[in-house]
Protein backbone atom coordinates (compact mmCIF):
# COMPACT_ATOMS: atom_id res chain seq x y z
CA UNK A 1 0.00 0.00 0.00
CA UNK A 2 1.27 3.44 -1.13
CA UNK A 3 3.29 5.28 2.10
CA UNK A 4 1.82 8.77 2.23
CA UNK A 5 2.60 11.26 4.78
CA UNK A 6 0.68 10.55 7.98
CA UNK A 7 -2.27 13.41 8.41
CA UNK A 8 -2.03 13.70 11.88
CA UNK A 9 1.96 14.20 11.74
CA UNK A 10 0.89 16.97 9.28
CA UNK A 11 -1.22 18.46 11.90
CA UNK A 12 0.89 17.79 15.55
CA UNK A 13 3.74 19.84 13.32
CA UNK A 14 1.57 22.51 12.31
CA UNK A 15 0.26 22.91 15.94
CA UNK A 16 4.18 23.70 17.21
CA UNK A 17 4.25 26.33 14.60
CA UNK A 18 0.39 27.70 13.71
CA UNK A 19 0.20 30.33 17.26
CA UNK A 20 3.51 32.12 15.36
CA UNK A 21 2.17 32.11 12.38
CA UNK A 22 -1.12 33.08 13.10
CA UNK A 23 1.17 36.61 14.90
CA UNK A 24 3.18 36.98 11.65
CA UNK A 25 0.29 36.96 9.24
CA UNK A 26 -1.21 39.17 11.35
CA UNK A 27 1.72 41.79 11.38
CA UNK A 28 1.71 41.02 7.30
CA UNK A 29 -2.21 41.86 7.34
CA UNK A 30 -1.62 44.85 8.96
CA UNK A 31 0.95 46.21 6.63
CA UNK A 32 -0.69 45.62 3.65
CA UNK A 33 -4.17 46.53 4.72
CA UNK A 34 -2.42 49.91 4.58
CA UNK A 35 -1.86 49.60 1.11
CA UNK A 36 -5.23 48.89 0.84
CA UNK A 37 -4.03 45.15 0.18
CA UNK A 38 -6.58 42.68 1.69
CA UNK A 39 -4.80 39.90 2.72
CA UNK A 40 -7.47 37.42 2.39
CA UNK A 41 -7.36 37.66 -1.42
CA UNK A 42 -3.85 37.46 -1.68
CA UNK A 43 -4.30 34.22 0.19
CA UNK A 44 -7.36 32.93 -1.55
CA UNK A 45 -5.01 33.62 -5.13
CA UNK A 46 -2.03 31.98 -3.61
CA UNK A 47 -4.43 28.53 -2.56
CA UNK A 48 -5.17 28.38 -6.22
CA UNK A 49 -2.07 28.40 -7.57
CA UNK A 50 -0.83 25.46 -9.01
CA UNK A 51 2.43 24.03 -10.51
CA UNK A 52 2.50 20.81 -11.96
CA UNK A 53 6.13 18.43 -10.95
CA UNK A 54 7.67 16.71 -14.08
CA UNK A 55 7.81 12.78 -13.12
CA UNK A 56 11.35 12.44 -14.29
CA UNK A 57 12.48 15.44 -11.44
CA UNK A 58 11.52 12.74 -8.55
CA UNK A 59 14.62 10.01 -9.78
CA UNK A 60 17.99 11.74 -8.95
CA UNK A 61 19.44 13.53 -11.20
CA UNK A 62 23.34 13.33 -12.43
CA UNK A 63 25.60 15.14 -15.25
CA UNK A 64 27.31 13.55 -18.03
CA UNK A 65 30.40 12.59 -16.18
CA UNK A 66 28.41 10.91 -13.00
CA UNK A 67 25.15 10.15 -11.33
CA UNK A 68 25.04 10.01 -7.58
CA UNK A 69 21.81 7.44 -6.93
CA UNK A 70 20.13 8.61 -3.44
CA UNK A 71 18.27 6.56 -0.72
CA UNK A 72 14.78 5.03 -1.85
CA UNK A 73 14.94 6.40 -5.64
CA UNK A 74 11.58 5.79 -7.29
CA UNK A 75 12.00 2.81 -9.73
CA UNK A 76 8.74 3.59 -12.06
CA UNK A 77 6.27 5.60 -12.68
CA UNK A 78 3.68 4.33 -9.94
CA UNK A 79 6.65 5.06 -7.38
CA UNK A 80 7.23 8.60 -8.82
CA UNK A 81 3.42 9.15 -8.37
CA UNK A 82 3.95 7.99 -4.55
CA UNK A 83 6.87 10.60 -4.37
CA UNK A 84 4.65 13.34 -6.04
CA UNK A 85 1.57 12.45 -3.68
CA UNK A 86 3.91 13.10 -0.60
CA UNK A 87 5.06 16.41 -2.37
CA UNK A 88 1.25 17.71 -2.98
CA UNK A 89 0.65 16.30 0.34
CA UNK A 90 2.82 18.53 2.14
CA UNK A 91 2.59 21.35 -0.29
CA UNK A 92 -0.45 21.83 -1.50
CA UNK A 93 0.21 23.15 -4.97
CA UNK A 94 1.57 20.59 -7.30
CA UNK A 95 -1.48 18.43 -7.66
CA UNK A 96 -0.80 17.61 -11.51
CA UNK A 97 2.06 15.47 -12.57
CA UNK A 98 4.10 16.11 -15.98
CA UNK A 99 4.78 12.22 -17.58
CA UNK A 100 7.65 11.81 -20.37
CA UNK A 101 7.21 8.54 -22.43
CA UNK A 102 8.39 6.16 -23.72
CA UNK A 103 10.57 6.28 -19.63
CA UNK A 104 7.02 6.42 -18.33
CA UNK A 105 5.61 3.88 -20.79
CA UNK A 106 2.87 1.29 -19.11
CA UNK A 107 1.23 -1.61 -20.66
CA UNK A 108 -1.99 -0.71 -18.71
CA UNK A 109 -3.00 3.50 -19.35
CA UNK A 110 -6.18 2.40 -17.12
CA UNK A 111 -3.96 1.41 -14.84
CA UNK A 112 -1.96 4.20 -14.41
CA UNK A 113 -5.11 6.84 -14.46
CA UNK A 114 -6.65 4.61 -11.54
CA UNK A 115 -3.56 5.11 -9.56
CA UNK A 116 -2.99 8.48 -9.97
CA UNK A 117 -6.87 9.21 -9.30
CA UNK A 118 -6.41 7.11 -5.96
CA UNK A 119 -3.38 9.60 -4.80
CA UNK A 120 -5.42 12.19 -5.96
CA UNK A 121 -3.10 13.23 -8.36
CA UNK A 122 -4.05 14.23 -12.28
CA UNK A 123 -1.92 15.04 -15.22
CA UNK A 124 -0.36 17.90 -16.70
CA UNK A 125 0.96 17.53 -20.27
CA UNK A 126 2.61 14.55 -21.98
CA UNK A 127 6.31 15.11 -22.65
CA UNK A 128 7.40 12.88 -25.87
CA UNK A 129 10.55 11.68 -26.06
CA UNK A 130 12.66 11.47 -29.63
CA UNK A 131 16.10 12.71 -28.48
CA UNK A 132 17.69 9.21 -27.64
CA UNK A 133 16.39 5.68 -29.49
CA UNK A 134 15.21 3.02 -27.34
CA UNK A 135 16.38 -0.66 -27.43
CA UNK A 136 15.78 -2.03 -30.58
CA UNK A 137 14.98 0.71 -32.43
CA UNK A 138 14.30 0.48 -36.27
CA UNK A 139 15.47 3.83 -37.26
CA UNK A 140 17.49 5.93 -35.17
CA UNK A 141 17.22 9.28 -34.13
CA UNK A 142 20.86 9.77 -34.04
CA UNK A 143 20.98 13.05 -36.74
CA UNK A 144 17.34 14.38 -35.62
CA UNK A 145 14.04 12.97 -35.41
CA UNK A 146 11.16 15.26 -36.77
CA UNK A 147 13.77 17.17 -38.72
CA UNK A 148 16.04 13.96 -40.01
CA UNK A 149 17.11 13.68 -43.44
CA UNK A 150 15.69 9.87 -43.41
CA UNK A 151 12.15 9.85 -44.36
CA UNK A 152 11.36 6.80 -41.95
CA UNK A 153 13.80 8.33 -38.74
CA UNK A 154 10.99 10.96 -39.30
CA UNK A 155 8.01 8.72 -39.54
CA UNK A 156 8.93 6.95 -36.39
CA UNK A 157 9.31 10.33 -34.16
CA UNK A 158 5.84 11.18 -35.75
CA UNK A 159 3.69 8.02 -34.55
CA UNK A 160 5.82 8.71 -31.13
CA UNK A 161 4.17 11.65 -31.07
CA UNK A 162 0.57 10.73 -31.66
CA UNK A 163 1.20 7.40 -29.70
CA UNK A 164 1.88 10.30 -26.78
CA UNK A 165 -1.56 11.88 -27.33
CA UNK A 166 -3.47 8.43 -27.37
CA UNK A 167 -1.89 7.82 -23.90
CA UNK A 168 -2.40 10.95 -22.83
CA UNK A 169 -6.44 11.01 -23.61
CA UNK A 170 -6.59 8.18 -21.21
CA UNK A 171 -4.79 10.11 -18.57
CA UNK A 172 -7.23 13.04 -19.05
CA UNK A 173 -4.26 15.10 -20.45
CA UNK A 174 -5.12 18.30 -22.41
CA UNK A 175 -1.42 19.46 -23.67
CA UNK A 176 1.25 17.43 -25.80
CA UNK A 177 4.52 19.05 -25.35
CA UNK A 178 7.63 18.44 -28.01
CA UNK A 179 10.64 19.32 -27.39
CA UNK A 180 13.76 17.86 -29.75
CA UNK A 181 17.08 17.67 -29.64
CA UNK A 182 17.71 17.78 -33.30
CA UNK A 183 20.60 19.99 -34.74
CA UNK A 184 23.97 19.81 -35.53
CA UNK A 185 27.38 19.92 -34.34
CA UNK A 186 29.05 21.53 -36.99
CA UNK A 187 29.02 24.54 -39.10
CA UNK A 188 27.64 23.07 -42.70
CA UNK A 189 26.37 19.88 -40.97
CA UNK A 190 22.86 20.94 -41.49
CA UNK A 191 21.37 22.83 -43.99
CA UNK A 192 19.23 25.36 -41.71
CA UNK A 193 16.00 25.88 -44.09
CA UNK A 194 15.53 22.66 -45.05
CA UNK A 195 16.14 21.00 -41.72
CA UNK A 196 13.40 22.96 -40.39
CA UNK A 197 10.85 22.86 -43.43
CA UNK A 198 11.43 19.04 -42.58
CA UNK A 199 10.77 19.62 -38.87
CA UNK A 200 7.67 21.73 -39.75
CA UNK A 201 6.14 19.29 -41.82
CA UNK A 202 6.51 16.60 -39.12
CA UNK A 203 4.76 18.72 -36.61
CA UNK A 204 1.76 18.99 -38.79
CA UNK A 205 1.27 15.44 -39.22
CA UNK A 206 1.25 15.82 -35.09
CA UNK A 207 -0.86 18.95 -35.15
CA UNK A 208 -3.15 17.09 -37.30
CA UNK A 209 -3.88 14.14 -34.68
CA UNK A 210 -4.23 17.03 -31.93
CA UNK A 211 -7.83 16.77 -30.48
CA UNK A 212 -9.66 20.16 -30.63
CA UNK A 213 -9.50 20.75 -26.96
CA UNK A 214 -6.15 19.88 -26.54
CA UNK A 215 -3.03 22.30 -26.89
CA UNK A 216 0.87 21.77 -28.01
CA UNK A 217 3.06 23.33 -26.95
CA UNK A 218 6.35 23.92 -28.57
CA UNK A 219 9.71 24.12 -26.10
CA UNK A 220 12.90 26.11 -27.53
CA UNK A 221 16.59 25.16 -26.83
CA UNK A 222 19.92 26.86 -27.45
CA UNK A 223 22.38 23.96 -27.21
CA UNK A 224 22.32 20.56 -25.92
CA UNK A 225 22.86 17.58 -27.49
CA UNK A 226 23.34 19.64 -30.81
CA UNK A 227 26.06 21.89 -29.54
CA UNK A 228 26.34 24.54 -32.66
CA UNK A 229 23.00 24.82 -34.03
CA UNK A 230 19.44 23.48 -32.71
CA UNK A 231 16.27 23.49 -35.25
CA UNK A 232 14.18 25.08 -32.26
CA UNK A 233 16.85 27.22 -30.75
CA UNK A 234 15.13 30.04 -29.32
CA UNK A 235 11.74 31.66 -28.95
CA UNK A 236 11.55 33.29 -32.50
CA UNK A 237 11.84 29.71 -34.41
CA UNK A 238 9.55 29.19 -31.79
CA UNK A 239 6.88 31.07 -32.64
CA UNK A 240 7.21 30.92 -36.31
CA UNK A 241 6.87 26.84 -35.99
CA UNK A 242 4.02 27.99 -33.73
CA UNK A 243 2.53 30.65 -35.82
CA UNK A 244 2.74 28.09 -38.91
CA UNK A 245 1.12 25.63 -37.15
CA UNK A 246 -2.07 27.21 -35.72
CA UNK A 247 -3.88 28.33 -32.88
CA UNK A 248 -3.51 25.54 -31.07
CA UNK A 249 0.07 25.47 -30.80
CA UNK A 250 2.24 27.46 -28.48
CA UNK A 251 5.45 28.51 -27.26
CA UNK A 252 6.94 27.20 -24.25
CA UNK A 253 9.78 28.95 -22.09
CA UNK A 254 12.06 26.72 -20.14
CA UNK A 255 13.88 29.26 -18.06
CA UNK A 256 17.32 27.20 -18.64
CA UNK A 257 17.31 27.07 -22.42
CA UNK A 258 18.32 30.66 -23.20
CA UNK A 259 21.41 32.46 -23.83
CA UNK A 260 22.74 33.55 -20.15
CA UNK A 261 21.38 37.56 -19.51
CA UNK A 262 18.82 37.14 -21.87
CA UNK A 263 15.44 39.27 -20.85
CA UNK A 264 13.47 36.11 -20.46
CA UNK A 265 10.32 38.22 -18.95
CA UNK A 266 9.98 40.41 -22.47
CA UNK A 267 9.84 37.06 -24.00
CA UNK A 268 7.17 36.41 -21.63
CA UNK A 269 5.58 39.60 -22.84
CA UNK A 270 5.96 39.17 -26.54
CA UNK A 271 4.19 35.69 -26.41
CA UNK A 272 1.60 36.72 -24.27
CA UNK A 273 0.78 39.68 -27.00
CA UNK A 274 0.29 37.11 -29.87
CA UNK A 275 -0.92 34.85 -27.64
CA UNK A 276 1.41 32.22 -28.32
CA UNK A 277 2.25 31.49 -24.09
CA UNK A 278 2.06 28.18 -23.56
CA UNK A 279 3.49 27.66 -20.48
CA UNK A 280 7.01 27.50 -18.61
CA UNK A 281 9.16 24.91 -16.81
CA UNK A 282 11.01 26.54 -14.10
CA UNK A 283 14.61 26.19 -12.96
CA UNK A 284 17.24 28.31 -12.58
CA UNK A 285 20.79 28.41 -14.14
CA UNK A 286 24.05 30.17 -13.82
CA UNK A 287 25.87 29.21 -16.85
CA UNK A 288 22.98 27.62 -19.41
CA UNK A 289 20.77 24.52 -19.06
CA UNK A 290 21.89 23.86 -15.35
CA UNK A 291 18.48 22.81 -14.39
CA UNK A 292 19.28 24.21 -10.92
CA UNK A 293 16.25 25.15 -8.04
CA UNK A 294 14.06 27.23 -9.76
CA UNK A 295 14.76 30.40 -8.25
CA UNK A 296 17.59 29.31 -5.99
CA UNK A 297 19.84 32.25 -8.27
CA UNK A 298 17.40 34.04 -9.67
CA UNK A 299 14.60 35.17 -7.41
CA UNK A 300 14.18 38.65 -8.93
CA UNK A 301 13.89 37.22 -12.58
CA UNK A 302 11.56 34.81 -11.48
CA UNK A 303 9.25 38.10 -10.00
CA UNK A 304 10.02 40.18 -12.98
CA UNK A 305 8.16 37.13 -14.86
CA UNK A 306 5.51 37.09 -12.82
CA UNK A 307 5.25 40.07 -12.89
CA UNK A 308 4.48 40.03 -16.52
CA UNK A 309 2.14 37.04 -15.90
CA UNK A 310 0.03 38.44 -13.66
CA UNK A 311 -0.39 42.18 -15.65
CA UNK A 312 -1.89 39.61 -18.11
CA UNK A 313 -4.09 38.21 -15.21
CA UNK A 314 -5.06 41.93 -14.29
CA UNK A 315 -6.17 43.23 -17.88
CA UNK A 316 -7.62 40.01 -18.72
CA UNK A 317 -5.45 39.16 -21.59
CA UNK A 318 -7.89 37.16 -24.04
CA UNK A 319 -5.94 33.33 -24.88
CA UNK A 320 -4.28 33.81 -21.62
CA UNK A 321 -3.85 29.89 -19.87
CA UNK A 322 -0.21 29.90 -19.40
CA UNK A 323 0.73 25.82 -18.07
CA UNK A 324 3.00 26.10 -14.81
CA UNK A 325 5.58 22.82 -14.14
CA UNK A 326 8.84 22.81 -12.66
CA UNK A 327 11.76 20.67 -14.99
CA UNK A 328 15.40 20.78 -13.05
CA UNK A 329 17.75 17.91 -12.35
CA UNK A 330 18.43 17.21 -8.60
CA UNK A 331 21.96 16.13 -7.89
CA UNK A 332 22.63 16.61 -4.72
CA UNK A 333 19.47 17.23 -3.19
CA UNK A 334 16.60 15.12 -1.98
CA UNK A 335 14.09 15.48 -5.24
CA UNK A 336 11.48 15.80 -2.73
CA UNK A 337 12.91 18.46 -0.99
CA UNK A 338 14.12 20.73 -3.58
CA UNK A 339 10.48 20.34 -5.47
CA UNK A 340 8.68 21.18 -2.64
CA UNK A 341 10.79 24.27 -2.19
CA UNK A 342 11.16 25.13 -5.77
CA UNK A 343 7.10 24.82 -6.22
CA UNK A 344 6.78 27.68 -3.08
CA UNK A 345 9.55 29.32 -5.00
CA UNK A 346 7.90 30.22 -7.68
CA UNK A 347 4.65 30.44 -5.78
CA UNK A 348 6.10 32.88 -3.43
CA UNK A 349 6.95 34.95 -7.21
CA UNK A 350 3.09 34.94 -8.41
CA UNK A 351 2.22 36.30 -4.99
CA UNK A 352 4.97 39.14 -4.70
CA UNK A 353 3.50 40.34 -7.99
CA UNK A 354 -0.06 40.12 -7.05
CA UNK A 355 1.36 42.86 -4.41
CA UNK A 356 2.79 45.29 -7.16
CA UNK A 357 1.00 48.74 -6.96
CA UNK A 358 -0.36 48.44 -10.47
CA UNK A 359 -2.06 51.67 -10.98
CA UNK A 360 1.76 53.79 -9.53
CA UNK A 361 3.44 51.57 -11.47
CA UNK A 362 1.80 52.86 -14.69
CA UNK A 363 1.75 56.12 -13.71
CA UNK A 364 5.47 56.27 -12.99
CA UNK A 365 5.78 54.56 -16.73
CA UNK A 366 3.73 56.93 -18.42
CA UNK A 367 5.87 60.07 -17.03
CA UNK A 368 8.66 58.65 -17.70
CA UNK A 369 9.62 58.19 -13.90
CA UNK A 370 12.36 55.47 -14.23
CA UNK A 371 13.65 55.28 -10.48
CA UNK A 372 10.14 55.32 -8.71
CA UNK A 373 8.99 52.48 -11.50
CA UNK A 374 11.70 50.32 -10.33
CA UNK A 375 10.98 50.82 -6.64
CA UNK A 376 7.02 50.42 -7.40
CA UNK A 377 8.66 46.61 -8.41
CA UNK A 378 11.48 46.40 -5.83
CA UNK A 379 8.57 47.16 -3.30
CA UNK A 380 6.47 44.68 -3.84
CA UNK A 381 9.82 42.24 -4.28
CA UNK A 382 10.98 43.32 -0.91
CA UNK A 383 7.67 41.89 1.44
CA UNK A 384 8.26 38.83 3.14
CA UNK A 385 5.16 36.88 2.21
CA UNK A 386 6.06 33.70 3.56
CA UNK A 387 3.07 33.96 6.12
CA UNK A 388 0.57 33.91 2.77
CA UNK A 389 2.19 30.92 1.61
CA UNK A 390 2.40 29.50 4.93
CA UNK A 391 -1.22 29.94 5.89
CA UNK A 392 -2.44 29.30 2.02
CA UNK A 393 -0.72 25.60 3.08
CA UNK A 394 -2.31 25.35 6.53
CA UNK A 395 -5.67 26.25 5.02
CA UNK A 396 -5.78 23.02 2.46
CA UNK A 397 -4.29 20.72 5.11
CA UNK A 398 -0.75 20.92 4.07
CA UNK A 399 2.40 21.56 6.13
CA UNK A 400 3.43 25.19 7.49
CA UNK A 401 6.72 23.91 7.19
CA UNK A 402 7.09 21.14 4.00
CA UNK A 403 11.01 20.69 4.60
CA UNK A 404 11.05 19.80 8.48
CA UNK A 405 7.69 17.93 8.45
CA UNK A 406 8.92 15.69 5.73
CA UNK A 407 12.34 15.06 7.40
CA UNK A 408 10.26 14.56 10.59
CA UNK A 409 8.23 11.44 8.04
CA UNK A 410 11.84 9.88 7.74
CA UNK A 411 9.75 8.89 4.17
CA UNK A 412 13.03 7.42 2.78
CA UNK A 413 13.91 5.25 5.09
CA UNK A 414 10.47 4.02 5.56
CA UNK A 415 9.83 3.32 2.21
CA UNK A 416 13.89 2.40 2.11
CA UNK A 417 12.39 -1.85 1.52
CA UNK A 418 10.06 -1.59 -0.54
CA UNK A 419 12.82 0.09 -2.96
CA UNK A 420 15.98 -1.26 -3.14
CA UNK A 421 18.56 0.61 -4.44
CA UNK A 422 19.12 0.49 -8.11
CA UNK A 423 22.97 0.60 -7.39
CA UNK A 424 22.88 2.27 -11.06
CA UNK A 425 25.51 4.97 -10.84
CA UNK A 426 26.31 5.77 -14.31
CA UNK A 427 25.38 9.27 -16.27
CA UNK A 428 22.12 11.01 -16.93
CA UNK A 429 20.95 14.57 -16.97
CA UNK A 430 17.91 13.43 -15.68
C1 LIG B 1 15.35 19.00 -21.93
C2 LIG B 1 14.09 19.83 -21.90
C3 LIG B 1 12.84 19.02 -21.84
C4 LIG B 1 12.96 17.80 -20.98
C5 LIG B 1 14.27 17.07 -21.17
C6 LIG B 1 14.39 15.92 -20.23
O1 LIG B 1 16.46 19.78 -21.69
O2 LIG B 1 14.14 20.72 -20.83
O3 LIG B 1 11.76 19.78 -21.36
O4 LIG B 1 11.91 16.98 -21.40
O5 LIG B 1 15.33 17.96 -20.99
MN1 LIG C 1 12.24 21.65 -20.20
MN1 LIG D 1 16.18 21.56 -20.12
Amino acid sequence: MTQRIDKSLIAEQNAKLEGFLQEDYAALGNKLARDNINIEEITAKAAAFQIAVPSWGTGTGGTRFARFPGKSEPRNIFEKLEDCAVINDLSQCTERVSPHFPWDKVDDFTELKQTSDALGLKWDSINSNTFQDQPNQEHSFKYGSLSNTSEASRELAIQHNLDCIEWGKILGSKTLTVWVGDGSNHPGQQHFQSAFERYLNSMKKIYAGLPNDWEMHIEHKMFEPAFYSTVIQDWGSNILAAMELGDQAKSLVDLGHHAPNVNIEMIVSRLIQFKKLGGFHFNDSKYGDDDLDSGSLHPYQQFLIFNELVDAEYRNQEGFKPNYMLDQSHNVTDPIESLMNSAASVQRSYVSALLVDRSKLTEYQTNNDALMASNTLKNAFNIDVTPILAMARLQKGGAIDPIATYRKADYRTNIAAKRPSSGVSGSGIV
